[in-house]
C-alpha cells in the first residue's frame, strides 16, 4: 500500500480486529448477580470511588452504608457535574455512554437510568462485546470465592464466548485460610508444609483440587497476583505449594501459569476495593520461575511504571514468558502508549497489548476504544520509521500484526509445544478456542 493510505489503512484494521481480552472479573448473564452492568455499576467501579475521596463531602462510614443508587449519585455529582471528567476513569464512562448512544453532557442521571432500567442482560452482553469489538472474554474464577464457587457447582452453563482462568490467590498468598477451605471442601490437607513426608499427601490433594477445578470450570490459564515483595523460591507455603503442585499441573495440563506483580493490598483499608496501591516488584522470582522451571510457560503482567523494561528485557530472555496488558494504574494513555512503544521496540509484535480488566460488562467499550486509540498511534509510527528504513507493510502484514497484539499472541504462546515434552496426549491450553 502506498504510504498515504497506511494512516486509513491501520485505522480501520486496529479498529475491526476482534479483541481476545485475556483478563478480566466479567461473568456472563447466567452468573446472575456477578454479572455486573448498568449506569450505577459503571459509575460505582472502584477506579471512581477511590477518585471521588480525593474530595471533602462524606465519611468512608456515610459512604459505604448509603445504597448504590445513593453512592452513584455521589460520584456522578462530584466527579462529571461538580468538576469535568477529565480522568481516564472518567472518561470512560463518557466513551461508554456516547457508544450506547446516550449523552452524558445532559447531566440527566435519571434518564440514563432509564435507559438501562429497559435492557435486556443477554442483548445488552452482545452489544457492548460488538461495540467493544471482543470476540472472546478471560473471566477471573475463583473456586475459593463461596458465591460463585456454588454457580459451577450447579452446572452453570458457560456462554462459549467466555474463557475461564483458574485464579488462585488464597492458596499461594494465604495457606493457612485456604487449607482451611480446603478441609471443608473435602481435599485432606494439611496446614504445616514443612515436613516433607506430611507434605507428600497434602500436596497431592492439592493436585487434585486444582484438577477437578480446571477440568470444572475449563480452565485456559491458572492465575495469581502477588504483592512487590513476593519471593520464589523461598521457605514460604507458596513456594512449596508452587514447586509441587502448581507448576507440575500446570505443566502436565500445557496451561501457562500467569503473575500479575506488584499490587500491595489494601493500603488503605477504608477505600475497600478501591483501597489497593502499586509499588516496584523485586523481578528476581520471575527469572527464577523462567530458569528453574524450562517446561512451564509464564505470562506475566507488572503494575509499575519503574518494572516494565526490566520485565520485557526478562521477557526476551526467555521463550517460556510472555508478557501482556498494561494493568490498571498502567491502563491509562500516556503510560500505556509508552509501555507498547517499548515493548515493541523490544520484542516485536511477540506480547499481548492489553487485557480490559473490566468489571462491569459495559466497560468493555471504553476500555477497548481507548486502547485501540493508542495501539492506531503507536503503530503509525511505527510503520513511518519503517518506512523510512525501506519496508512499507502489505495490508495482510498490517492484520498480522494487530491480531498478534490483539490476542493472537497469547493464543500462539499457549499453542506451542513445550519445549522438551513429548507427550502428545497432553490437550493444548486453548485448543477449543
Ligand atoms: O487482581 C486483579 O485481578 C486486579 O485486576 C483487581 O484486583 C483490581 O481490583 C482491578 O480491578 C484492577 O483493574
Ligand atoms: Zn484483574
Amino acid at each position: 500500500i502506498q504510504t498515504s493510505d497506511i494512516k486509513n489503512t491501520v485505522r480501520e484494521i486496529v479498529n475491526s480486529t476482534p479483541v481476545l481480552d485475556i483478563h478480566t472479573h466479567l461473568f456472563p448473564p447466567a452468573f446472575g448477580d456477578l454479572s455486573l452492568w448498568g449506569i450505577d455499576q459503571i459509575l460505582t467501579y472502584h477506579y471512581l470511588v477511590a477518585e471521588v475521596f480525593q474530595y471533602p463531602g462524606v465519611t468512608y462510614d456515610q459512604f459505604w452504608s448509603a445504597s448504590i443508587t445513593e453512592q452513584a449519585d455521589w460520584i456522578w455529582d462530584q466527579l462529571f457535574v461538580e468538576r469535568s471528567p477529565l480522568s481516564e476513569a472518567c472518561r470512560g464512562v463518557i466513551t461508554t455512554l456516547n457508544s450506547l448512544g446516550l449523552d452524558a453532557h445532559q447531566k440527566d442521571l435519571k434518564s440514563l437510568r432509564g435507559w438501562f432500567a429497559e435492557q435486556e442482560p443477554n442483548q445488552f452482553l452482545d452489544r457492548c462485546m460488538e461495540l467493544a469489538g471482543v470476540s472472546h472474554i478471560g473471566m477471573t474464577n475463583s473456586p475459593f470465592d463461596e458465591t460463585e464457587r456454588s454457580f459451577w457447582e450447579n452446572g452453570v452453563e458457560v456462554d462459549n464466548r467466555f474463557i475461564a482462568a483458574l485464579r488462585l490467590d488464597p492458596l499461594l498468598l494465604d495457606w493457612i485460610n485456604a487449607s482451611q477451605q480446603l478441609r471443608d471442601l473435602g481435599y485432606d490437607v494439611e496446614t504445616d508444609l514443612r515436613m516433607l513426608s506430611v507434605r507428600e499427601g497434602t500436596v497431592n490433594e492439592v493436585r487434585r483440587f486444582l484438577n477437578e477445578w480446571a477440568d470444572k470450570i475449563n480452565a485456559k490459564y491458572v492465575m495469581v497476583s502477588l504483592p512487590p515483595d513476593f519471593q520464589f523460591p523461598s521457605e514460604e507455603p507458596s513456594s512449596h505449594l508452587l514447586i509441587e503442585a502448581v507448576l507440575p499441573f500446570c505443566e502436565a495440563r500445557n496451561l501457562p501459569f500467569a503473575m500479575m506483580m506488584g499490587v500491595r493490598r489494601q493500603v488503605n483499608p477504608q477505600l475497600r476495593l478501591a483501597g489497593d496501591g502499586v509499588e516496584r516488584s523485586d523481578l528476581t522470582p520471575l527469572r527464577h520461575f523462567c530458569e528453574r522451571h524450562p517446561k512451564n510457560k509464564f505470562m506475566v503482567t507488572a503494575l509499575s511504571q519503574e518494572n516494565q523494561q526490566e520485565l520485557c528485557v526478562l521477557t526476551s530472555k526467555f521463550a517460556n514468558l510472555h508478557v501482556f496488558g498494561c494493568w490498571w494504574f498502567m491502563n491509562t494513555p500516556s503510560l500505556m502508549e509508552d509501555m507498547t512503544r517499548m515493548r515493541l521496540e523490544l520484542l516485536g509484535p511477540s506480547f499481548t497489548m492489553q487485557h480490559s480488566d473490566a468489571r462491569i460488562i459495559d466497560q468493555l467499550i471504553y476500555k477497548w476504544k481507548h486502547t485501540r486509540e493508542v495501539l492506531i498511534k503507536v503503530l503509525l509510527d511505527k510503520y513511518a520509521d519503517l518506512g523510512k528504513a525501506g519496508w512499507t507493510p502489505q495490508r495482510a502484514e498490517i492484520e498480522r500484526d494487530v491480531q498478534a497484539l490483539l490476542g493472537g499472541a497469547f493464543m500462539e504462546f499457549c499453542r506451542a509445544d513445550e519445549p522438551a515434552s513429548g507427550d502428545d496426549s497432553v490437550p493444548y491450553g486453548v485448543r477449543n478456542l
